[in-house]
């Protein structure tokens, strides 16, 4: 593996899922893989999980870490190419990425959709432009469109979990006031999409009307708009927000009735609530739901170190 950028970049979804498994059980196997490799985190935006899992994965393969926020700590970075620039950013990718790739042999991105223009989210400049210019492997820490490294904790989280050979997963929308991306939304239904393929989940999704997921996410996956029947007799019901694709990042609804409450998860086989945190409790899952039994949400987060770390590994071979 070079880079890991989208699930395109996996050739074998279920050795890389196993991979995360045995580090979860013997996490300082391959301390020796990362001995004076350095990988740099680079954040546009906040975050708890990322920044600390796949910093603690590093570290459990011998890596050295070194971590930055974009426009905090460093200058405001230009993306697009031939600008004159006069403006409130002060350095070009073209010579941040390649100096951020001279000190580092691994770089992890993440930069969220900003919502505005649709075209310009789905292009996933940043992403491209830093593997274009640092020539070094580049690991996708959120992009625009996408969270593979979230998506690969929940494959781990459900291949852990499961109690029968095929179990059934819903995907269904959340309420929020605020404009959330899709990208945590696509890359589950990217990975889920091909799990569902090779047999080994069976995999719908529920949202209101005005909320389906760009067509090349979707593919085979039926979407059932009525919840409920979409609910009956699931395994696992991931929760997420997202805003609209086809009227690009508006709020088309805040219906409350679509947040997860225990009368959603009596519809199910006992089935379990998975999301990727943060969460905003009683909004989009009642507490009940959080803090019964059946919520996987800390688990599922626990397994980020386990999913970069299976990652890191497949790159840290490669280099
Ligand atoms: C982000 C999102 O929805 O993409 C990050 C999730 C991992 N969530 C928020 O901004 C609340
Ligand atoms: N799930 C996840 O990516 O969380 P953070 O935004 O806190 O990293």
């Amino acid at each position: 593996m070079t880079n890991f950028i989208s699930l395109a970049d996996v050739s074998d979804l279920d050795a890389l899922i196993q991979s995360g498994r045995a580090a979860k059980a013997n996490p300082f196997a391959d301390q020796h893989l990362g001995k004076n490799k350095t990988i740099g985190l680079i954040f546009f935006n906040s975050s708890l999980r990322t920044r600390l899992s796949t910093q603690k994965a590093a570290q459990n393969l011998g890596m050295n870490v070194m971590v930055m926020n974009v426009g905090q700590d460093s200058w405001g970075l230009e993306m697009e190419e031939g600008v004159l620039m006069n403006g409130d950013k002060a350095e070009h990718v073209r010579e941040a990425a390649a100096v951020i790739g001279r000190y580092c042999d691994v770089i992890g991105i993440r930069a969220f959709a900003e919502l505005q223009d649709r075209e310009k989210d789905y292009r996933e400049q940043v992403m491209h432009q830093f593997a274009k210019y640092a020539k070094v492997p580049i690991v996708n820490l959120e992009s625009a469109t996408r969270h593979p490294l979230q998506s690969l904790a929940d494959c781990i989280t459900i291949d852990e979990a499961k109690t029968k050979p095929r179990p059934k997963v819903v995907l269904t929308w959340l309420p929020h006031f605020k404009p959330l991306p899709q990208a945590v939304a696509n890359s589950f239904s990217e990975w889920m999409g091909a799990r569902a393929q090779a047999g080994e989940v069976d995999f719908v999704m529920t949202h209101p009307k005005g909320y389906e997921l760009a067509p090349e996410f979707v593919g085979n996956t039926p979407v059932i708009y009525d919840r409920e029947e979409a609910f009956a007799g699931a395994d696992f019901i991931y929760g997420k927000n997202w805003s609209s694709y086809s009227q690009y990042g508006q709020v088309l609804t805040q219906d409350p009735s679509w947040a997860v409450g225990m009368e959603d998860l009596a519809l199910t086989d006992s089935g379990k609530f998975m999301h990727c945190l943060p969460v905003r409790r009683n909004l989009k899952v009642s507490d009940a739901v959080l803090d019964s039994p059946q919520s996987l949400v800390v688990e599922q987060a626990a397994n980020r170190e386990w999913s970069a770390q299976a990652v890191l590994k497949e790159i840290l071979l490669s280099l």
